[in-house]
């Protein structure tokens, strides 16, 4: 087989790279090591910067999106029983929606479909060859049969546990990690959200969120234990605790129900760079992570996607070469942004285990700053809701 980008991976990154890609005449496959019925099935994100929602429009895929999500103008933070809105709009111009990865994936999924796509799904042993040389190819398996597709360039979209970052040689590569003491306990149940908007809470017991994906539909999460896993967590307790870290009026207003999803995600700030190596680009959470507290994983995997889809047009169109030379560069100047923004936002709302009372007050005098300082809700409001592309 030959196609001119091969994509490793079919999460969010690599089916919208496909996905524009296509509608400028290029041809790419996509390789996906699960079936689509499991990659749908994962429950992650679920706020979009408006950058994702241009590309998405750019893509031929807004359609429903647009016609279903849900404009968030700002967003609730609470300090055990006080809580304060920031306003994106007023502090930055801008909203932030409310969209599940899970449906934007399938929005991807049937375009790709629709339009006769590449997708090989449960391939197996995937593995990348001569990158670094004008020849670069991919073997693996498909129904047990070996397979080889050769292509002038492969885009690494295969999430932190993908086989492309490792294609990048040690001597080369270079990563910084920061792994946090706690994860997150997410539920989904379909009840109605507790509010309008989302509530970032910080109490003594610990951090919860309070999120959505429609209105019937809510996604919340407690700050839990590393160690604990989410059958310990009955229903009832998972519900006893939300109420205990939200302030007494939301908590008396909080609708429960079963869950219909209950899973425990480890916190972690990951980069790796170059996100480049010879004919090999990464894009997304193969090339960096971020603790979901400022909601930014997808919206990252989307800037790199924007610029990488750019410099590929910029190759195949205009056949000029400057682009994917200045790939990594650009993209990882934005992603440090972006993991600045969520360590701060984690580390300004969660309990860490070695803090102190000193630390502890600090902490309240931070979020007491957010609240009062005009300014320093603006500097909230442009990360929150997006850094420009
Ligand atoms: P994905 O989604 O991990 O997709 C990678 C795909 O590659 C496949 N794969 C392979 N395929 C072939 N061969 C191999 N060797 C392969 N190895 C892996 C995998 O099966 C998979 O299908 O990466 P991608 O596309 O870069 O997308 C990244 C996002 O999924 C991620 O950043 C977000 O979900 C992070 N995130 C959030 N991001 C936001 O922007 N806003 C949020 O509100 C938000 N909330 C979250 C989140 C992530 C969470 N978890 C569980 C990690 C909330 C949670 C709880
Ligand atoms: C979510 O709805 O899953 C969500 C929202 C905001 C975050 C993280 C996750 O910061």
């Amino acid at each position: 087989m030959r196609t001119q980008v091969a994509i490793v991976g079919g999460g969010p990154s690599g089916l919208l790279l496909s996905q524009l890609l296509h509608r400028k005449g290029v041809d790419t496959i996509v390789l996906e090591r699960k079936t689509r019925e499991y990659v749908l099935s994962r429950i992650r994100a679920g706020i979009l910067e408006t950058g994702f929602i241009d590309l998405m429009r750019e893509a031929g895929v807004a359609e429903r999106l647009d016609r279903e999500c849900l404009i968030h103008d700002g967003t609730h933070i609470a300090l055990d029983q006080d809580m304060f809105h920031v306003s994106f709009q007023e502090s930055a111009g801008r909203s932030v929606v409310v969209y599940g990865q899970t449906e934007l994936t399938r929005d991807l999924y049937e375009a790709r479909e629709a339009a006769d796509g590449k997708i090989l799904y449960e391939i197996g042993d995937a593995q990348i060859h001569d990158a670094n040389t004008d020849k670069p190819y991919l073997t693996f398996t498909s129904d047990g049969q070996p397979r080889r597709i050769d292509c002038d360039f492969i885009a690494g979209c295969d999430g932190f546990h993908g086989i492309s970052r490792k294609t990048i040689p040690l001597e080369v590569r270079r990563e910084y990690e920061k792994v946090y003491p706690f994860g997150w306990l997410g539920i989904l149940s379909q009840t109605p959200p507790v509010d309008d908007e989302l509530i970032y809470s910080c109490s003594q017991r610990g951090f919860a969120l309070c999120s959505m994906r429609n209105q019937q539909l809510s996604r919340y999460y407690i700050q839990c234990a590393l160690s604990d896993h989410p059958d310990d967590w009955s229903d009832a307790a998972f519900w006893d605790e939300l109420k205990r870290r939200l302030p007494g009026e939301q908590a008396e207003r909080l609708v429960t129900g079963p869950s219909i999803e209950k899973s425990i995600a480890p916190l972690r700030s990951f980069v790796t760079e170059p996100m480049q190596w010879g004919r090999l680009y990464l894009c997304g959470d193969a090339a960096h992570i971020v603790p979901p507290t400022g909601a930014k994983g997808l919206n990252t995997a989307a800037s790199d996607v924007h610029y990488l889809y750019n410099a590929l047009c910029e190759h195949y169109l205009e056949k000029s070469p400057e682009g994917l030379q200045a790939y990594s560069d650009k993209a990882l100047a934005r992603i440090w942004k972006a993991e600045r923004f969520s360590w701060w936002m984690t580390m300004l709302l969660h309990r860490f285990p070695e803090q102190t009372e000193f630390d502890l007050r600090i902490q309240r005098s931070e979020i007491a700053f957010l609240k009062e300082n005009e300014s320093a809700r603006k500097v909230f409001a442009e990360n929150y809701a997006g850094l420009p592309y």
